[in-house]
């Protein structure tokens, strides 16, 4: 480790243990793994906190289904969910359980300070109530106007509650929002969430009577804390706050709170405000992640979608995996998960790209030089764009990380890759191996590969630090921890042993993988449905619409028009015909033929309806690529908007009847001309 550069403290949301974690939940805590990992390697000492969120009523219900405590339930679950970290690697420094003692008992200590303060109040809460579950929902949490657990009618109803005076932090809040730009990241959500104060905050209700699975409010039993303050308060409470402050004032304001998107608004709005109630300080960052989309929507427990990261780590190992959930995806975008987006990345970048460097490299030290890595030695045509390349790698990596660009982090260090492989093919050592008067080059060759796997073995340690390992144990360099200031220095090497081990990423057959872990899938998805319930379908419908809350406004209109007899060009050139990946489809909620497609056209996403419906499931439809006519004027087909049009193929290869998808290959939002 180089200097102490500071303290940087990096959280993950806690998760509901209501159900084994999926690969969306394992995307969020990987990437906080990484950047934790990566501020250790530049020398900050970091606090890495993780944890689950084990109260409420939700659990409680899950519980009682299945006939044992609420303790037990989750202790079954987070028991589970700790094991998925340690196979993960991931290394936090501390695990917060809801339900422990420590925690407990600070957040009813954070409530009586607020309540002195006269933040808390005593008033009464409206919602809709179901009887049979006893539960209150909102409006908008009804479906169809029933209750979206049960499907049951709901009715009127009010308890006494405690509330939380948000609305007296209002005019701070926002200027926090104003005065602080980072603050909340990507800045489409900023903006959501400035316009969202600018409304008007109501007071936040923060007990219940109707339920008793949570922390039992200090000053009246009756009620129990209502999840949000019992959750955001994890936080702090984990440091130690506010009885035994050695670790906080250590470790806060914490540096970042990584959170998905439709948490922001809890992480940027009501936790800063019950912070502004303690006096305390802010976290100096929220960042809002995207989610994981799969079958016309997101992967959700309730949904039975979901695609089980045990599954795959068994199959490919952690290091594939993490590399592809923190390669594939943008920052604060959502994105598709299939199969063989993954399948690829696993072959192209890591078999195909890093597992050839290496195993080349080792093989031809190991045959031309008996295995021991040369000094540096005659430099020779391509080194100077090598060398450059590879000590410039670790700067351009921290600043990819310093925006959190993880996927242009590792872009960075895949140019190395990349290069260092076409350096091979460009100096021929196996031509400069026949004659001995190359021989000097030829040493040269084979320590500018070596040192290059060193870097590439410093950079991608934060990311994937079991290959590196096993990358510098091929190199000869097993007992030296890699050191990231080393990353920006050439010719260190000269004198190790090299030593040939299995392929560290072994080339997959995709079609055969395709297969298998379609098989899995439907294994999982097969006890999902055994254990289904009508929550289940009820959760299916709030996902969807959560799903589509976050579309994009309308295209522009345009004026282009597609004609069938002969055109000239310039009407041809009136078309805006585009590229996009169809990220969700639904099925149109008041016409069987029509399906509701969300496309990603690159730089926004477009709601596009279409009458296939009788040809494909929405969910087969998910992540094709298709051709859009994007300046097509909207218009609404029955109640719906369409903004453009796809365009199929009439005819169908595959013996089937209907359209076919037509695109594959292209950037999405790209022009076809
Ligand atoms: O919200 N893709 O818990 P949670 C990406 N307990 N991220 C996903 C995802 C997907 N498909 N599905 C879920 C809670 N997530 C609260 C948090 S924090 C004080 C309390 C992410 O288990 C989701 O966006 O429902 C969220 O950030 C996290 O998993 C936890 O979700």
């Amino acid at each position: 480790m180089s200097e102490n550069k500071g303290i940087y403290y990096i959280t993950t949301p806690i998760y509901y243990p209501s159900d084994n974690l999926h690969i969306g939940h394992t995307y969020c805590t990987v990437m906080a793994d990484a950047m934790a990992r990566f501020k250790r390697a530049l020398g900050y000492d970091v606090r890495f906190l993780t944890g689950t969120d084990e109260h409420g009523q939700k659990i409680q219900k899950i519980a009682e289904e299945n006939h044992v405590t609420p303790q037990a339930y989750v202790d079954k679950i987070v028991g589970g969910v700790k094991d998925l970290w340690k196979t993960m690697e991931i290394s936090y420094d501390d695990f917060i359980r809801t339900t422990e003692p420590r925690h407990v008992k600070r957040v009813q200590a954070i409530f009586k300070k607020m309540y002195d303060k006269g933040d808390i109040y005593l008033g009464r809460y409206e919602g809709m109530y179901c009887t049979p579950c006893e539960s209150f929902w909102t409006e908008n949490q009804l479906v169809d106007g029933k209750c979206p657990d049960c499907g049951r009618p709901v009715e009127k109803a009010s308890e006494e509650a405690y509330f939380f005076r948000l609305s007296k932090y209002q005019d701070r809040i926002l200027e926090n929002f104003k005065k602080n730009p980072d603050f909340l990241q990507p800045e489409t959500r900023r903006n959501e969430m400035i316009s969202f104060v600018e409304q008007g905050l109501e007071d936040l209700c923060i007990s219940r009577t109707s339920f008793d699975w949570g922390i039992p409010v200090p000053i009246n039993e009756k009620h129990v804390i209502y999840v949000w303050l019992d959750a955001l308060t994890n936080y702090i409470t984990a440091l130690g706050y506010p009885d035994d402050t050695a670790l906080f004032d250590k470790y806060w304001p914490a540096n970042v709170h990584l959170v998905g998107k439709e948490i922001v608004r809890f992480h940027s709005i009501i936790w800063p405000a019950m912070l502004m109630s303690l006096d305390l300080p802010l976290p100096k960052q929220v960042l809002g992640h995207g989610w994981l989309l799969i079958d016309g929507g997101k992967m959700s427990k309730s949904k039975g979608n979901v695609v089980d990261p045990v599954k795959l780590i068994d199959r490919y190992g952690v290091d594939a995996l993490k590399y592809f959930l923190l390669r594939e995806y943008t920052f604060g975008q959502d994105g598709v998960f299939t199969n063989e987006v993954m399948l690829k990345r696993m072959n192209y970048d890591l078999a195909n790209d890093l597992g050839n460097l290496v195993s080349r490299t080792v093989a031809m030290i190991e045959k031309y030089d008996q295995g021991i890595v040369p000094p540096a030695g005659e430099t020779g045509e391509h080194d100077g764009e090598l060398k450059e390349i590879a000590v410039g790698a670790a700067a351009k990596v921290e600043e990819q990380m310093d925006a959190f660009k993880f996927n242009m982090a590792l872009e960075e260090i895949w140019v190395l890759v990349r290069r260092a492989n076409k350096y091979i093919d460009e100096t021929a050592p196996w031509v400069l191996a026949k004659s001995e008067a190359d021989k000097a080059r030829l040493d040269a060759v084979m320590h500018n590969l070596a040192e290059s796997l060193r870097i590439i073995s410093i950079l991608i340690s934060p990311f994937m630090h079991t290959t590196a390992s096993r990358i510098r144990g091929q190199i000869g360099l097993a007992d030296q921890e890699p050191a990231w200031k080393d990353a920006s220095v050439f010719d260190m090497m000269g004198g190790e042993k090299v030593k040939k081990g299995d392929p560290i990423f072994p080339r997959l057959d995709i079609k055969k993988e395709l297969a298998a872990l379609e098989k899995l899938h439907q294994e999982t998805a097969d006890s999902v449905a055994v254990k289904g319930s009508a929550r289940k379908a009820a959760g299916k419908k709030n996902a969807a619409k959560d799903a589509a809350k976050e579309l994009k406004e309308a295209a522009q209109a345009g004026g282009g028009q597609n004609g069938k007899p002969q055109i000239a060009y310039e009407d041809f050139a009136k078309l805006d015909l585009r590229v996009g990946t169809i990220l969700s489809c639904e099925k149109h909620p008041k016409a069987d033929k029509l399906l509701v497609f969300q496309v990603d056209m690159g730089t926004e996403t477009r709601q596009i309806v279409s009458g296939i419906a009788q040809y494909y499931k929405p969910e087969e439809t998910v992540g094709k690529q298709v051709v859009v006519v994007a300046n097509l004027a909207p218009r609404k087909l029955r109640g719906v908007e369409s903004q453009g049009m796809i365009l199929f193929a009439d005819k169908r290869n595959d013996g089937r009847d209907g359209y076919a998808f037509v695109t594959s290959g292209a950037v999405n939002g790209s022009a076809v001309e």
